[in-house]
């Protein structure tokens, strides 16, 4: 079979629409690839934002982007900090979706990619914004799916800060898949009215037919024999995803599942007795020095007016226990039974009045998650402690000895380990 030629002569190679020849490619893998897609992309759009929102990025140290720079914050309420799971639930789901969606993701672009070499490049005014949008949809999806696995890995092999280039990434990728469905929602009902939504996973190899070549669809215009069904490729599209899936999940759910989580670098859990539990950021790898953390530590207060606390003095203060989870933005958490002063119960002692926000400094001088401002409504709840022993046990040193912030459903960042100081401030 020879390829008709069409609108000039394209170059050889995959410019030629007979050099795409897998029987499987066609609108109904497209339809099919996408609608599953895009209930893992709301998910993950939703709970990012989420995430965005429980940064309060409004507040002092917790800004993604320097103020003045190019703000565009989407807030519709501020984070609660019931029920205290919340982040661990919104932040596992962003994960879990996230990384289900990858090979749906590089299957997509597969189905799509005779669409990279059309010919001629620009047909008319509506072909190129058309073939502009799917760049940046393909650009944007990639980067976006691929910054967050990556920061997962803790791998940061960029220039650029994670959180606004993600952040931002997901307006420039989501804008380009509100075009791309207002533009393929017809063509994904037609196909699936046509062929019907599972009918084709149906066939064997044997029946395995091309879907019917038409002038702009990526169905092969020279399809080669099937070695793979229809059913086979989604079955091993949709084993990838689930697997994945589990992974992500094994370090978000914890525990025993916790072992599964072989692509998560801080999902394996270090330290021992009672504070064998993840750790972000070791005391060494915080460069946390001893003579810093010993009988001399003290913690600063400052509001109206400024104290000076040791670590017996917080001990003799009354005491709260409250079981509550760290919940990292990678999509881990664990729950633990933390003890300590309550945020608020400083406050008072500083003066500060009960609208008051709170600034806590680490000891630690070099690298990032340095510092974090809780809100009013955060220092208000009695949960919220500044912690001086997990589980019966003192904090270990990995985990914020001589004291630690432990907020309900803050993001994991905001608990600030090694406590030198807090500021607490009317915003
Ligand atoms: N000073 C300081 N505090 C910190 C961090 C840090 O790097 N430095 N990491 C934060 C992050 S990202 C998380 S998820 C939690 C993890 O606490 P853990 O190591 O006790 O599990 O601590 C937070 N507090
Ligand atoms: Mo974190």
């Amino acid at each position: 079979m020879s390829p008709r030629p069409h609108f000039g002569d394209p170059p050889p190679g995959p410019f030629r629409r007979d050099f795409w020849r897998s029987p499987l490619r066609g609108p109904w893998l497209a339809s099919l690839l996408g609608s599953a897609l895009l209930p893992l992309i709301v998910i993950c759009a939703l709970t990012g934002f989420a995430s965005h929102v429980a940064y309060y990025p409004e507040l002092g140290d917790n800004a993604i982007v320097d103020p003045g720079g190019i703000g565009f914050d989407l807030y519709f309420f501020d984070w609660p900090t019931s029920p205290s799971w919340l982040y661990a639930l919104t932040q596992g789901l962003h994960v879990i979706s996230g990384v289900a969606a990858i090979p749906i993701l590089l299957a997509k672009l597969w189905s799509a990619m005779p669409k990279l070499f059309e010919w001629p490049p620009v047909r008319s005014l509506a072909h190129m914004l058309d073939r502009a949008s799917l760049a940046l949809l393909v650009g944007g999806s990639l980067f976006v799916f691929f910054t967050g696995i990556f920061n997962v890995q803790n791998w940061y092999p960029w220039g650029f800060s994670f959180v606004p280039a993600h952040y931002y990434g997901a307006f420039v990728f989501l804008a380009a898949l509100v075009l791309h469905l207002v533009i393929k929602v017809p063509v994904v009902l037609r196909s699936f009215r046509e062929r019907g939504v599972i009918a084709p996973l149906r066939d064997d190899l044997a029946h395995t037919e091309p879907e019917p070549p038409a002038e702009d669809t990526t169905a092969p215009h020279s399809p080669a024999a099937p070695t793979m069904s229809r059913r086979g490729l989604v079955a091993t599209i949709g084993a990838g995803s689930l697997g994945l899936a589990v992974i992500a999940a094994g370090q978000s759910i914890g525990g025993p599942l916790r072992r599964l989580a072989i692509l998560a670098p801080r999902g394996g859990a270090t330290g021992s007795g009672p504070n064998d539990f993840a750790v972000n950021k070791t005391a060494a790898a915080a460069q946390i020095r001893d003579r810093w953390v010993d009988a001399s530590w003290r913690l600063t207060v400052r509001g109206p007016t400024t104290i000076e606390l040791s670590r017996a003095d917080l001990l003799a203060m009354t005491q709260s226990t409250e079981s509550l989870p760290i919940a990292c933005v990678e999509g881990w958490s664990t729950t633990q039974s933390w003890t300590g002063v309550p945020l608020r119960d400083l406050a008072a002692l500083a003066g500060a009045e009960s609208e008051a926000v709170a600034t806590a400094e680490s000891l630690q001088r070099f690298g990032s998650f340095r510092a974090a401002t809780l809100s009013a409504g955060q220092v208000a709840d009695p949960r919220s402690l500044l912690a001086l022993r997990v589980n019966g046990v003192d904090l270990s040193p990995d985990h914020g000895f001589p004291a630690r912030v432990i907020v309900p459903a803050a993001p994991g960042v905001h608990n600030t380990k090694w406590v030198a100081s807090i500021d607490f401030t009317v915003a």
